[in-house]
């Protein structure tokens, strides 16, 4: 029932139309997948499509216009994609902003921003897409990207980000045996730094949340960042999650920069655990 090949299949993946997202979807196409793009921005979607033109994949990619945060439109274009396709064989949930800011001076537009597209937008995706993955019988697979901030402390000012990194993590770990059971796989792409447009988080926040946002200048500021030249390149990421999804990995790790990082959040839980004995008195 897992997603053993790519031919014939049909992925949504959303932020496909920039960065990460971009490269999964080329490899997708590559290697035989009907991919369809979704993406709030219209000017990543036009730059995305004119990448494929052309392209002997090209007429294998569509494109259509959705905040992930709208449970409305993320509703219509799940039926859009039943209708057209007879559903979705492969969900990408990759749509996130990095937002960032001095937390003393995050306001309720600045946790709503964040969590609204980073977990919000990930809900919604299963929400909307599992009914249809389930009934059609075929399985598939759900791939959610979350980042190495999530298995890290992070550095100053990333905590709602840390936050809502986390939460998709654990969400996807907390339901793979669930849906295992229906033929649906799940992973989480924990990437470290790779090339793409995520300095852009102000140009992403909707009207209603840039009204009273604390982290205008900080998204300011972010939004001048160069882009590292030692990055990773997005279709690098695309190659590791399409081989994720043919082994059903739970975790897809891009880097291993940040394993001391990773080590000491973990040691440090661990020492702050009692021992078996101790606990064993109350049990679960
Ligand atoms: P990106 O900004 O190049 O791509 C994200 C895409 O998502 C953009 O095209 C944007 O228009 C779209 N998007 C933003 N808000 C949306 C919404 N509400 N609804 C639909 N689409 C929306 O950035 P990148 O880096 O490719 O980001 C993809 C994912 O990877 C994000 O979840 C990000 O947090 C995560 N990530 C990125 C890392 C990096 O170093 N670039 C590292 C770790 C995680
Ligand atoms: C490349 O840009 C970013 C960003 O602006 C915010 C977050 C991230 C990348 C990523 O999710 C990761 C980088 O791999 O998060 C970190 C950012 C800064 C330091 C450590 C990070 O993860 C361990």
């Amino acid at each position: 029932m897992h997603i053993k090949d790519f031919a014939g299949k049909t992925a949504f993946v959303t932020g496909g139309a920039s960065g990460i997202g971009l490269g999964i979807a080329k490899v997708l196409v590559e290697r035989g997948a009907r991919v369809v793009i979704a993406d709030l921005r219209a000017d990543h979607i036009e730059n995305a499509l004119a990448q494929f033109a052309g392209g002997t994949g090209s007429n294998a990619v569509s494109a259509l216009q959705l905040d992930v945060t709208s449970r409305d439109a993320y509703a219509e274009a799940a039926a859009k994609m039943q209708a057209d396709f007879g559903g979705i064989d492969i969900l990408v949930n990759n749509a996130g902003v990095g937002l960032e800011g001095p937390i003393l001076k995050a306001t309720y537009a600045d946790y709503d921003f964040g969590f609204g597209v980073n977990i919000g937008g990930v809900i919604n995706g299963f929400v909307s897409f599992l009914p249809q993955m389930i009934a059609h019988g075929r399985g598939g697979h759900i791939v959610s990207t979350a980042s190495l901030a999530a298995e890290v402390v992070m550095p100053p000012h990333l905590a709602i980000y840390a936050a809502s990194k986390a939460a998709v993590c654990h969400y996807c770990e907390a339901v793979k045996p669930e849906l295992a059971e229906q033929g649906i796989g799940v992973s989480i792409l924990l990437p470290g730094p790779i090339k793409s447009n995520i300095h852009q988080a102000i140009q992403n926040r909707p009207e209603h949340l840039r009204a009273g946002s604390g982290f205008a200048e900080s998204e300011q500021k972010l939004s001048e960042r160069v882009v590292g030249d030692t990055w990773m390149e997005p279709e690098e990421v695309g190659e590791m999650v399409a081989r994720g999804i043919l082994e059903n990995s739970t975790y897809i790790v891009t880097h291993g920069i940040f394993k001391d990082w990773q080590r000491a959040r973990s040691q440090a839980v661990l020492d702050a655990t009692p021992d078996v004995e101790n606990s064993a008195v109350r049990g679960i």
